[in-house]
Formats: C-alpha cells, structure tokens, sequence
C-alpha cells in the first residue's frame, strides 16, 4: 500500500468544501467527497457505486471506449488463468467498494498504526467503513466461503500523489490461490518456497501472455498479509513502473479462515497500469478522457492496439513555497490542486525542502499543468495556480512565501 506518513488534519475528512463542489457529480449513496476532475467522467464511475442504478450503463457511455479498454485486459487475464488452471478459477468482479475498515485492515492484519489506516491515504465513509483501498479487502471473506482459487476484480480509491502513473480510483484484480500438503510435499520444496515459485511462475507467465517480451524485474518488499512479499515492475516510458504487489499469505488469515494446514499466495495487480503497458498510454488521467481522438482508438478493443498520441501539448510549470504546518501532508496538497485543476495538473513534485535554524520547514512544489486533450492559455494557468495557492492558504494552514 502506499508508503505516506502518517499526519491528521482535518483536510483529510470528507469535508463540505469538497462535498460542494462534486455535489454535481450526483454521489447519491453516500456524501463523501473526493476530488475529481471536472470534466465528469470519474463522476459516471461513481454513479456505479449504487450498485443496481438503471442509470449504469449511460453514466458509464463516455469512457465506453476505455472500458473497452479494460474489458480486453481483463478478459485477456482471464484467459490466461482459465488456460493454465483449466478454468479452476472463480471470478468475482461485482463485490460492492463500500467495505468495513475490519474487512479493509484487520482481516489482512494490517497493524493499528498502519499508514493507509489514516483519514490521510484512505477515503473513509464513516468511522468504520471505507472505500475499499485494495481488492484483499475481500480476502478473507471469500476464503471463508470456501473457495480456494479467485480472481477480484474491481475499482479503489486512494488518497494519493499525482503523476502519470497515480490516480485516485483506479482498478484492481486481486489473485488467491490456496495449496493443500499434496502439492507441495511431492516436490521437495517447503511450502513457502513452494508456493513463492508457483506465484512468481504464474505472474511471469502472465505477463509474457499479455506483453510479450518486456523488461522486468522483482522487487523484495513488506505487506503486512504476505511473507515474503514482492513487486513487480516493468520498464515502461525510460522507467521501472511498478505494477502488482503479491507474496505468499500469512499464516494467520488462513489459520482464521480454517485452512491451518495448507499454504496460499495472492497477487494485487493495477489494472491502468497493465493497461498503459499493454497500449502505450503515456498517462493515467487518459483513462478518464472523452476526447474522440483518444476513445476512437480503442473502440474496437483490439489487444494489438498502441497509443497513437494526438499530439503533445505544452506543459506549464508553476512552483510554490510555502512554511508547512505539522499537519500538512502531501497528499493533501494533491487532493487541494486536484480540486482545483482537476485533469488538468499532470504532476506534483517536490523540489526544494530545507528547515531553518528556526525549525520551520519550507517545501517547494513544481505543479505541472497539461492538458491531454488542448493547449492551456496564460491567463488559464495563472488563474488556477492562483485559486490553488488561495485554496492551500485556506485549507491547507501553510503560509506561502
Ligand atoms: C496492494 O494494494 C496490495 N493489496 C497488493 C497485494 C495483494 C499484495 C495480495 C500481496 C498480496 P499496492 O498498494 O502496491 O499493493 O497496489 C497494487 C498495485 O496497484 C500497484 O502495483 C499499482 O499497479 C496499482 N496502484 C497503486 N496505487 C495506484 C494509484 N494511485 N493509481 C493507479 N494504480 C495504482
Ligand atoms: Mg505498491
């Protein structure tokens, strides 16, 4: 989950200034607010929360395109896992998001004082229900019923940073699958190691069904319901992007969901992120554009289908400085421009951090504006980095320089 540190403010609740501006936006389920772009796609997303809602499919019809998008990725996963475990896998992909924080945090034992535990990094409903950060969210249930092999598919959210490859409602599947003595013990291999080989065989395998001859590698790293636990990443646009979490299941959840004797893994992929792989998106906000010249290329849903880009408009950059108060975080900093700019700011990056012999701290941001779809005027960028240096004033308690 995402490294963040760990700061309360009361930014970080869902609070009436949000709740306001997205009113439009027509959250009828429940009034919790997040900042999405203007543009109004997301908003169709949200709309499929009341799950049921005869409106689905239209709210859905803008980004038709790009579900068509993921509807090939998704089928090309399914594929894969129905052709090497001759179809043994059971597929969820309609779990409601709105989860308890039990079945979010404690089910997958992440600690007490877990940093996606705080009102920082996840969207809460209410004190004890979120909008699920993750697809283990449904671990443990499903365990429970007994089933042994799954793939959960579906839509989370996240307070987070902004760039290309960040998002804060983007899609995961998430893989389980259960092992009995048998499987192990005949090959001489403990069952850890066991089932570490099998997962990482599985994932690569799937990737090279998906991609073909990529670069990537494995990343040793820590969740708190794996051990060990790994990531993997693909060279991607000059860079390693990271796009699934996995590891070999701890004990402890399949111990409470009675499966003492055996040993499992689970995997949880990005979705977008195979996506941008798999097509060649450059950037994750055009998952959610309209713009005809970006849906048209994938209305067919060709898997051979690459990122013919458009053309590429000019980045502006606006920094800001500003003493931090010890509440300021920077994913609220994110979610205050995302408010404002909405699709519009591709990054936010923090270029400068000193602390004074005061002990105050500066921080300076680059905020990069970009528009996927056209080019951004002067006065346009000016009066939005202007709104946005007002809105962190006032909502943020730092002092601009
Ligand atoms: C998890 O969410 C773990 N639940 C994955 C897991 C499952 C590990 C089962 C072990 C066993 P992580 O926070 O790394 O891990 O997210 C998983 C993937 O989601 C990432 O690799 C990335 O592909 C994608 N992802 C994470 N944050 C974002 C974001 N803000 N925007 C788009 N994609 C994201
Ligand atoms: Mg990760």
């Amino acid at each position: 989950m995402a490294a963040a540190s760990l700061v309360h403010s009361s930014l970080c609740r869902p609070s009436s200034f949000l709740h306001q501006q997205y009113h439009h936006h027509r959250f009828r389920t429940f009034a919790l607010s997040i900042p999405f772009p203007s543009s109004g796609s997301p908003a169709s997303l949200f709309s499929s929360l009341s799950s049921g809602s005869p409106q689905k499919k239209s709210r859905w019809a803008p980004v038709a395109a790009v579900l068509e998008v993921g509807g090939v990725k998704i089928n090309a996963i399914y594929e894969y896992f129905d052709a090497n475990y001759s179809g043994k896998f059971v597929k969820f992909d309609n779990l409601s998001p709105i989860v308890s924080t039990k079945e979010n945090f404690d089910d997958v034992l992440v600690p007490a004082d877990h940093v996606s535990r705080s009102y920082n990094d996840t969207y809460y409903v209410n004190a004890n229900t979120v909008l699920r950060c993750h697809t283990s969210a449904h671990q443990v249930e499903l365990l429970r019923q007994g089933h042994n092999q799954f793939l959960v598919t579906g839509d989370v959210y996240r307070r987070d940073s902004i760039d290309a490859t960040h998002y804060p409602v983007f899609h995961q599947m998430e893989g389980v699958r259960v092992f009995s003595p048998d499987e192990w013990q005949a090959s001489g291999l403990d069952a850890t190691s066991y089932a570490a080989m099998d997962l990482k065989k599985s994932l690569e395998g799937l990737a090279c069904h998906l991609f073909g001859d990529v670069e990537m590698r494995w990343v040793d790293t820590y969740f708190p319901f794996t051990n060990p636990s790994f990531e993997l990443e693909i060279y991607f646009q000059e860079k390693w992007m990271e796009v699934l979490g996995c590891g070999v299941t701890e004990q402890e959840i399949l111990k409470r969901s009675d499966r003492m004797d055996n040993v499992a893994w689970a995997f949880g992929l990005g979705l977008e992120r195979l996506a941008m792989v798999l097509f060649e998106i450059p950037d994750i906000r055009l998952f959610w554009s309209t713009d005809e010249r970006f849906t048209s290329q994938f209305s067919e849903g060709q898997l051979g289908a690459k990122f013919k880009p458009f053309s590429k408009f000019p980045p502006c950059y606006k920094d800001v400085s500003f003493w931090i108060s010890d509440s300021f975080t920077e994913n609220n900093l994110c979610e205050v421009v995302r408010g404002i700019a909405g699709d519009l700011v591709e990054e936010v990056q923090l270029i400068d951090n000193f602390t004074n012999k005061k002990g105050m701290t500066s921080h300076c941001y680059r905020i990069a504006y970009r528009s996927t779809e056209r080019s951004l005027t002067d006065e346009e960028i000016n009066q939005l980095q202007w709104n946005v240096r007002e809105a962190m004033q006032s909502k943020l308690n730092v002092v601009l320089r």
